[in-house]
């Protein structure tokens, strides 16, 4: 059997998502005619404290579709130098938007720093510029290692941009981890932000689908622009049931994946190879470095490490720049993560053993 810590995006839908999906009414939801997928973006709606929300394929798709609608052409969007809006999303935003992405550093804990926040903001009086219309802020952040940015944060930050004319998009993917780590209802976390995506194919284990959230006048402008981006789905309460589902039966759960990736977090930071800093890890993400003793190892290195656990039935997966990562979700249990350290901590003996000498 094959241990998985890739991501979270591999967890496979539970029974009662293959038994709700088995039974879903559905119906043309173009023509807004689908019952489940109506359920599914009331139930969205509310638990995230918002009037509406509209039912996308993908992460990728739901927070492209927030920039196209809260963004006109010319006009600049703020993200952080590691949000994954940036990173992994092919530059949606500019390819199909002519949005210019302003990028600001984000802190080690994915948020801000306010003054370098507040200065990379323009309006319209110097022609040289685009004025900015949006901040994107990602909680939990996945390149910072899935840490959770506090109510305090997320409501200073939303406060700064408004106090500028700017909207606010949270790419929430996570946002349930967010708020199971915090032990507040999502809908707090995100009361100041403009528009959330969040994710049902990730630790909620639903095997599609993303839904963006926001006011009943932006949802009605999203749902325009996620036709133009050919995501006008037809019978898709298949679909739907599942994330029914996973909103109804897999948030609380998540704890027990937080309560994993510490135990993992802590075993790994154990070995001399790794650089982890467990305090870090606050929700499923566990990212570290290896090291042989003399310097940080290099990605082509990093890979060999990679290759090796694959020979063993492990998969972890890379960030880039040496930065490995393993996730834990739904499907993973402590056993696992046992037999995972110890396919880990043999590989490491064996590729660095100076290191290992150092023990
Ligand atoms: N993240 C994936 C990869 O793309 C890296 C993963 O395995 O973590 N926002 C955030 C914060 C994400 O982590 C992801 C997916 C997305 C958006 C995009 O979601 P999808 O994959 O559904 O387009």
């Amino acid at each position: 059997m094959v241990i998985d810590l890739r991501s979270d995006t591999v967890t496979q839908p539970t029974p009662a998502m293959r038994e709700a999906m088995y039974r879903a009414e559905v119906g043309d939801d173009v023509y807004g005619e689908d019952p489940t997928v109506n359920r599914l973006q009331e139930l969205a709606a509310e638990r995230l404290g918002k009037e509406a929300a509209l039912f996308v394929t993908s992460g990728t798709m739901g927070n492209t579709t927030a920039l196209l609608t809260h963004v006109g052409r010319g006009a600049a969007a703020i993200v952080g130098d590691q949000a994954h809006i940036y990173r992994y999303e092919g530059g949606g935003a500019s390819r199909l938007g002519g949005i210019q992405l302003w990028v600001v550093p984000n802190q080690p804990d994915g948020s801000f720093d306010l003054q370098q926040l507040a200065s990379a903001i323009t309006d319209e009086s110097d022609e040289h510029t685009p004025p900015t219309a949006l901040l994107c802020l990602e909680n939990t952040h996945n390149r910072c290692g899935g840490c959770v940015l506090s109510l305090e944060q997320m409501t200073t930050l939303c406060r700064l941009a408004h106090a500028h004319g700017l909207r606010v998009h949270v790419d929430g993917a996570r946002i349930f981890n967010a708020a199971v780590a915090l032990g507040v209802p999502a809908s707090q976390l995100v009361a100041e932000a403009d528009s959330v995506m969040f994710c049902l194919s990730k630790g909620l284990s639903a095997p599609v689908g993303s839904l963006l959230v926001g006011s009943r006048d932006f949802i009605r402008r999203a749902r325009r622009t996620r036709k133009v981006l050919g995501g006008g789905l037809r019978q898709a309460g298949i679909l739907a049931a599942a994330g029914i589902v996973a909103l109804e039966q897999m948030v609380d759960r998540l704890a027990e994946d937080h309560e994993h990736a510490r135990f993992l977090a802590q075993r790994l930071a154990e070995l001399p190879q790794v650089r982890l800093d467990p305090p870090r890890v606050q929700t499923n993400i566990v990212l570290f470095r290896l090291h042989d003793g003399e310097r940080v190892l290099s990605e082509k290195d990093c890979s060999e490490f990679l290759a090796r656990l694959k020979d063993e039935g492990l998969l972890l997966s890379s960030m880039g720049d040496g930065l490995l990562r393993a996730v834990t979700h739904y499907g993973i249990e402590r056993s696992h993560l046992e037999k995972a350290l110890v396919v880990i901590k043999r590989t490491l003996d064996a590729m660095l053993p100076r290191s290992a000498q150092r023990r």
